[in-house]
């Protein structure tokens, strides 16, 4: 008898704490208190409703309880043991804030307001553990309100479109993480996705392009796949999903694009254009110089009654009217844009995309809606009442808070989750760079800008492009976990970030991400390769894992890691060329992620002193060293191995240290001019003794490869100290080439010499 009694209290201790240590909130609560108890929800359990105003809240808290396998009624007045929904905003202050009180026998969820009572609801749906016909709630307390007020994500239907239904699972996963927006991007050149009823041509023209390109737009030559692609969304539809997102607290905020991504509209009314076309609606991915014609007065009305389509249609108070990326190729030929420029006293076709924002805003003004623009609208003059969308970085946004206009914050360094999430091979391809889940949560908004602006930074979104989205599932895969990550970053207050107690609580997840198609592998845990140095002919690799209580093993013979192998404990020291595997296992011993191949060259160059005449752009500078690191970059050139010079030269003197006799140099050159990546015009090899007089041995100035350029000078019997490379920039692209007129860049990995 005693022994059942200690049997049966261990069992209970025990549940209890997998229990708590289980109730893992993203986005991490700002107050959390665990009690003594377990609140069983079952059958008997009634959802008590004394507020009308509460009704679609109780009504969906009831669909998700339902969902999780338990019967549950809605009712007046209870007997049992009830959850009740409220709203006080006195003893809940902060807007969209929450207080949810758990006990054995009650649960009390307490909103600012009607906002507040949904995110109760998602904490809540985090907190229980299904189990036989009743959900089991660990008893606490939680405080909790957002950080910003605008929390969003976006995604972009128009390079791939996108179901009602994954479009619903989207916003439904979107309310579980306490975002409170969802930026619909409906219209851009390859396709609109917006039914307009006065405009019919828009349906069955522009929601259409003739094929897609097949793979990643730097690969030449394009390919097509030959197949009428595209949709739209009824009138019908879109109000449909605006309810369903509403009733979850998500507002939803269409984006037409204006004056370029308009491709597409065009090719359905190429009256709208300079050139009066014909236009075609784009099949591969890119800018495209065919834009809205500003000197044509149709144009306004041609987007004014689409506007008044889509107010119709959203009721939020914030509309984005795009005016990113809009080339002015066409409006500096265009006599009516130039004719409108001279009436206006313009003076340059920035400040037309200025006038042609602020002729909007007005329009959407007098109607009492604002616009949100891409950070381009600062160009030229910001139109008024405009809140800016900050994409190019936070430069935009900071500026925009100075000039004390509403910003949210999108840099594309932190939260396109169209980017890499993985070096990996074996990843589908994606737009490029590398923005691990690790980088979205470091992800500090606006840190740098003064706290008396502060409140100009309304919040942040996590931007979805879509044109390597080929799937409903590669989507999923590309935006999650990574949108959790920056709903805690745009949720939680900064205190109480910390990257393992998010890991941890995201791997509690697995159930809840489950039921909404996404596999929560542990991609996110493998091993990486975080820092690579040097040593006068010695690599040092550092790598590094989040798998817990796991352990890193590697190889350096070629053969696959095993439970076996050497034991990561610190930097691995490489005198001689080897290919690195390594693997992280967990506690159990199973593999966790892929195995990290990385392959390393140590030659007669590694570690050498390296000078550099130009400066390469910041974002493609991993530092000097990076030329005789002992490691190649990769095709992706997301590795930070790329030095990238943007515009100018690129000349590196190499320091030996002492003179030798050397066989040859090699180095690779990219080239892809689909991403306005040049190799040299002219390259250009010298050597020089002690004495430092070059003599050049080797020149260049063909390279016919689309990728990546492999290059080998042989060098012979010179005694050598000093390496000279130079190679000329192919600087402004010339008029045909994508990205004319803009400044090609030049890049280069690592300098091999033997
Ligand atoms: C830039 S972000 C764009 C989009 C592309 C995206 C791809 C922005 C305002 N414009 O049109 O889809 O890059 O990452």
């Amino acid at each position: 008898m005693l022994k059942r009694h200690w049997l049966l209290l261990f069992t209970i201790c025990w549940w209890q704490l997998t229990i708590q240590a289980q109730s893992s909130i993203i986005p991490r609560p700002v107050a959390y208190r665990p009690d003594a108890g377990v609140f069983v929800l079952d059958a008997d359990t009634r959802l008590l409703l004394t507020e009308p105003a509460l009704a679609g809240a109780a009504q969906l808290l009831q669909r998700y309880v339902q969902e999780a396998g338990v019967p549950v009624a809605v009712a007046a007045s209870s007997g049992g043991n009830a959850i009740s929904l409220k709203v006080d905003s006195n003893r809940v202050p902060d807007l969209e804030g929450y207080l949810l009180q758990v006990t054995s026998t009650a649960i009390t969820l307490t909103g600012h307001d009607l906002a507040g009572v949904l995110h109760g609801i998602q904490s809540l749906r985090q907190l229980w553990q299904p189990g036989n016909a009743r959900l089991r709630i660990p008893a606490c307390e939680m405080t909790d309100h957002p950080r910003f007020g605008y929390r969003s994500m976006a995604l972009d239907v128009s390079r791939h479109f996108f179901s009602i239904d994954f479009l619903q699972q989207y916003i439904d996963l979107l309310a579980l993480y306490k975002f409170n927006t969802f930026h619909w991007h409906l219209t851009d050149d390859q396709g609109w996705r917006i039914e307009i009823k006065k405009y019919p041509r828009l349906q069955s023209v522009a929601a259409w392009r003739s094929a897609t390109l097949i793979g990643h737009k730097k690969e030449t030559p394009h390919r097509f796949d030959g197949k009428r692609y595209g949709g739209y969304y009824t009138q019908q539809e879109v109000k449909q999903l605006v309810r369903y997102a509403a009733q979850r607290g998500i507002t939803i905020i269409p984006e037409i694009e204006m004056p370029g991504h308009a491709l597409a509209a065009l090719a359905a009314y190429p009256q709208l254009g300079c050139t009066g076309g014909p236009y075609a609606a784009a099949r591969f991915w890119g800018v495209f110089d065919d834009v809205f014609c500003a000197g044509n007065d149709s144009v306004f009305t041609f987007l004014q009654d689409v506007l008044d389509e889509v107010m119709y249609l959203f009721p939020s108070t914030r509309i984005h009217i795009g005016g990113d990326e809009c080339p002015k190729t066409r409006w500096q030929q265009c006599a009516r844009c130039q004719q409108r420029m001279k009436a206006l006293s313009l003076k340059d076709e920035h400040a037309l995309q200025s006038w042609f924002v602020q002729r909007i805003e007005q329009y959407l003004n007098s109607r009492d809606r604002q616009i949100i623009g891409w950070d381009e609208i600062l160009e030229g003059g910001l139109a008024p009442n405009a809140t800016v969308m900050s994409w190019r970085g936070e430069e935009g946004g900071l500026q925009a808070a100075q000039q004390r206009h509403p910003v949210i914050m999108t840099p594309e360094t932190h939260v396109y989750f169209d980017y890499y999430q993985s070096r990996r091979n074996r990843e589908p391809v994606a737009a490029g760079h590398y923005t691990p889940l690790q980088k979205v949560y470091s992800y500090r908004p606006a840190a740098t800008l003064a706290d008396s602006l502060q409140r100009y930074i309304i919040g942040l979104e996590g931007q979805a492009w879509s044109e390597y989205l080929v799937s409903e599932q590669q989507a999923r895969y590309m935006i999650f976990p990574r949108a959790m990550a920056l709903a805690e970053v745009a949720w939680s207050p900064d205190s109480l970030r910390q990257y393992d107690h998010f890991l941890s609580r995201l791997r509690g997840q697995t159930r809840l991400l489950q039921q909404y198609g996404i596999t929560a592998d542990n991609r996110f845990d493998e091993v990486v390769l975080d820092k690579v140095t040097t040593r006068p002919g010695a690599v040092l690799l550092t790598l590094s894992s989040t798998a817990p209580e796991g352990a890193i093993r590697y190889t350096l013979d070629g053969s696959m890691p095993g439970l076996n192998s050497l034991h990561y404990t610190q930097p691995v020291v490489l005198t001689r060329s080897a290919t690195l595997k390594a693997q992280a296992f967990d506690r159990l011993g199973r593999a966790v992620g892929s195995v990290l191949e990385q392959p390393v060259t140590v030659h007669k160059a590694t570690g050498a002193a390296v000078q550099l005449t130009n400066k390469p752009l910041a974002r493609w500078d991993p530092g000097s060293e990076a030329l005789v690191n002992g490691i190649q970059g990769t095709h992706r050139y997301n590795d930070a191995q790329w030095l990238g010079f943007s515009g100018s030269d690129g000349e590196a003197i190499i320091d030996l240290g002492s003179e030798q006799s050397i066989g040859q140099v090699r180095m690779n050159w990219l080239n892809y001019h689909w991403q306005r990546i040049w190799a040299p015009v002219v390259l250009e090899i010298a050597v020089a003794d002690e004495g430092k007089s070059f003599k050049t041995v080797f020149t260049q100035t063909h390279f016919g490869i689309n990728g990546i350029n492999p290059v080998k000078a042989v060098i012979g019997t010179l005694p050598v100290r000093y390496i000279r490379i130079k190679a000329i920039n192919k600087g402004l692209l010339p008029p045909g080439e994508y990205g004319a007129g803009s400044q090609a860049l030049l890049m280069i990995d690592e300098v091999i010499v033997e």
